[in-house]
């Protein structure tokens, strides 16, 4: 860009910013930044670790500054654009030499929660470019000589409804973490394979690595629609601990839809982006392992049949067409089986007695020769 344009580029956007003085000085502070090029003194608010994009691992940078205070940042927004910190410069920074200013992202001179409600999450994955510090992970560790962050999930297989619980965990008893700080760390699910917005992340009641629940904080962005959870959580004391345990549950309803096959644990998760960090900043390396997956069921053969009255109380009638039916199980909720029917001979439709179950959510598997179909049946009270 040479001077006149500079010049022509200031004086347009001057012209059209005259309605408060805040607006002036973001205005020219931003074309003296945009203009001249000073993007070594440049923040983004919710960009802590100035890595190009606000996500998890500013919440740990956050973590590392926690309830310390600075000047405050002329002129502050939180809306995401380059702000200068040349004029309010922290006495302290980080061990890579990024100054703590880029931590404050509300600028309002103390680092604190509002700095991830107002920063990260505000501003959650939003990018820059400019003098960047890209983003680094700590999956470099291995088996048998570093921690492990894994995903446990409950069930083997799922029928529709069903609600998976997939706990994380890092470490264990015969390898804790050492001086635990903060981790971060995005999960990635099947949308198509969950009910509307039943993807939740729940945080430990008591935590191991923050037992009074006044040392750390965290944050947790649940997207269902995209398939998506993120989590970062971070001690703010300054102080690492050593332990292992649970850091959350997750929580996804299955769809109805499933009826086919059972499903079976094989691409449902998987978690990426981990960072797991010290008091000091430093990459405490794990390795992960996702124990929870599971199998679309799209390349299914499902046949016509049909289950009713559905609620029922007496009898139920299944119609099962050509199907060569062996045996057909009725299931409780928990998947276990309450009652067997073996029928006679080849029929396309049986009736089969339920009044001896409670009433509530079952559901009714019947097994033939070419597969197993499953169907959610309500027995009334
Ligand atoms: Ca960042
Ligand atoms: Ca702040």
């Amino acid at each position: 860009m040479n001077v006149l344009s500079t010049y022509f580029c200031m004086v347009e956007r001057i012209k059209h910013s005259m309605s408060s003085t805040k607006t002036i000085w973001l205005t020219i502070q931003t074309l003296l930044l945009t203009c001249t090029g000073l993007f070594s003194q440049v923040m983004y608010p919710g960009d802590a670790n100035n890595s190009g994009v606000a996500n998890g691992l500013d919440v740990l940078t956050i973590g590392q500054a926690y309830g310390l205070t600075g000047p405050t940042r002329m002129g502050a927004t939180t809306d995401w654009m380059p702000q200068s910190i040349a004029p309010s410069q922290w006495a302290q920074t980080f061990p890579n030499g990024l100054n703590y200013a880029y931590a404050d992202s509300n600028g309002d001179g103390i680092i604190d929660d509002l700095d991830i409600t107002e920063g990260v999450q505000l501003n959650f994955l939003q990018e820059h470019t400019g003098n960047l510090i890209p983003d680094e992970y700590s999956t470099g560790g291995t088996p048998g000589s570093s921690p492990g962050l894994a995903a446990y999930g409950d069930k083997d297989v799922l029928f529709g409804l069903d609600t998976l619980h997939v706990d994380m965990r890092i470490g264990a008893g015969s390898m804790p973490v050492t001086g635990f700080y903060g981790v971060a760390f995005t999960v990635f699910f099947n949308p198509d394979l969950i009910q509307p917005d039943q993807a939740n992340y729940f945080l430990p009641d008591i935590a191991w690595y923050d037992p009074s629940g006044t040392e750390s904080t965290s944050m947790v962005i649940e997207n269902p629609t995209a398939g998506r959870i993120d989590v970062a959580i971070t001690r703010i004391n300054q102080e690492g601990v050593d332990g292992f345990g649970s850091i959350g549950t997750m929580a996804f309803v299955i769809i109805e839809d499933v009826v086919g096959e059972f499903v079976e644990y094989d691409n449902f998760l998987s978690i990426e982006n981990i960072k797991v960090i010290d008091q000091g900043l430093n990459d405490i390396q794990v390795f992960d392992t996702v124990e929870a997956k599971l199998t679309p069921v799209t390349e299914v053969w499902e046949p016509e049949w049909r289950l009713y009255p559905n609620p029922a109380a007496e009898t139920v009638t299944l119609e099962t067409g050509a199907l060569n039916v062996q045996q057909v199980l009725i299931l409780n909720s928990l998947g276990q089986e309450v009652q067997r029917y073996i029928p006679s001979g080849q029929q396309e439709t049986y009736t089969i007695p339920i009044r001896n179950l409670p009433g509530g959510a079952y559901f009714l598997e019947v097994q033939g020769t070419k597969g197993r179909w499953v169907k959610k049946l309500i027995i009334r009270p």
